[in-house]
């Protein structure tokens, strides 16, 4: 891993390079050129994600590629590179911050470690629907988020859909919290994931995504919590047993691109970015929606045992973790939690 970890930073380092002397010779944007034409400067933006090419994130990134690349007239050339390729989603975002990468589109739960405001995504049971989520994200409350990325060196350009977290496990069927005593939990790098598994009566060890297969493969953690497209597509039921729909937490995307490469696009580039952004988005979105419908039945027929809670057991996951609620409140900021929640109750009862 580490010698990984060292080839990503050589490599990054070497294209950092090849783009400072590609940025040197190549006429300025606009410029006249030698020989009296308008030669216009060309754009590489890499974007790498964690999760594998199957994924309803990576066809959303497929998506911008093409409408960037198309209505860029060639002006821009987008690489996607999947399955933690260019690093994991905290690496990539430091990546971003110093301008080594363009793009990069992790859960939002890594980004809490730049601005914990965006903890409130990780309290547990906070979203009745998808509908709920993606109102509330597309809201002004979710753009004032991603306009204090700025300040970060992060251009937040849109949420895409990750999904209600289910828990999976090897060792038994979870139906109630009681069942989770002592289950060794992968969670993402988060400090709210950490406090309601310890809630839960779990053993919480937070990892890099890009590690968890190999972990439950070797048996260095018993489990796991994401959406079902990625349960399915990962090829968890190969070293899983358990799945049990929780829905404890949405998780939303966060499509980010670098503010150093962001300020030197020109304004009729940056919008054609963003417009792919929403585009890809919405498309994300239904194809996320979609899967997960369908591969619910998927996980069945991989051999997984699939559990819906009821009601009442749904309840007690609630109230197992209502601690953790109250205690992150006052972490976050308690007046501003409040406005979340008042308005996710009015986008509820629309
Ligand atoms: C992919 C991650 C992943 C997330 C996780 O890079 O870490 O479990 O759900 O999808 O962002």
């Amino acid at each position: 891993m580490k010698k990984m970890k060292k080839l990503v930073v050589v490599m990054l380092v070497l294209s950092l390079i090849v783009a400072m002397v590609g940025c040197s010779s190549a006429p300025s944007n606009g410029e006249q050129g030698e020989a009296g034409s308008v030669e216009q400067e060309k754009y590489v933006i890499r974007a790498g994600i964690g999760l594998n090419d199957q994924h309803p994130q990576y066809k959303g990134l497929e998506i911008f590629k093409e409408y960037i690349e198309r209505e860029s007239d060639g002006r821009v050339e987008v690489q996607l590179f999947h399955s933690s390729q260019l690093g994991d989603d905290i690496q990539m975002m430091e990546a971003l911050q110093l301008g080594s990468q363009e793009v990069t589109c992790p859960s939002s739960a890594p980004i809490t470690s730049i601005d914990k405001r965006f903890m409130i995504f990780d309290l547990p049971f906070l979203f009745p629907t998808e509908e709920v989520a993606s109102d509330f994200v597309d809201g002004p409350l979710g753009q004032e988020l991603l306009d204090g990325l700025e300040e970060h060196g992060l251009v937040g350009l849109a949420y895409w859909e990750n999904g209600y977290r289910h828990l999976t496990n090897n060792v038994r069927e979870v139906k109630t919290p009681e069942d989770m005593k002592g289950l060794k939990i992968r969670t993402m790098e988060n400090q709210v994931h950490l406090d309601f598994f310890r809630a839960l009566g779990a053993n919480p060890t937070p990892m890099p995504f890009g590690e968890l297969f190999t972990a439950m493969q070797q048996g260095v953690v018993d489990g796991q919590e994401n959406p079902v497209p990625t349960i399915y597509l990962q090829n968890y039921p190969e070293v899983q047993k358990y799945t049990t729909l929780t829905g404890h937490v949405y998780s939303p995307f966060v499509l980010l691109m670098s503010k150093v490469f962001w300020d030197g696009l020109p304004a009729d580039l940056q919008e054609i970015v963003q417009e792919a952004a929403f585009i890809a988005r919405d498309e994300e979105r239904r194809i996320s929606r979609e899967y997960t419908e369908e591969l619910a039945d998927g996980l069945r027929e991989a051999g997984m045992t699939v559990t819906e809670l009821t009601p009442e057991q749904q309840q007690m996951f609630q109230e197992a973790t209502s601690s953790t609620v109250e205690k992150f409140k006052n972490e976050i900021g308690a007046d501003y939690v409040e406005q979340v929640l008042a308005e996710i109750e009015r986008l509820s009862n629309r």
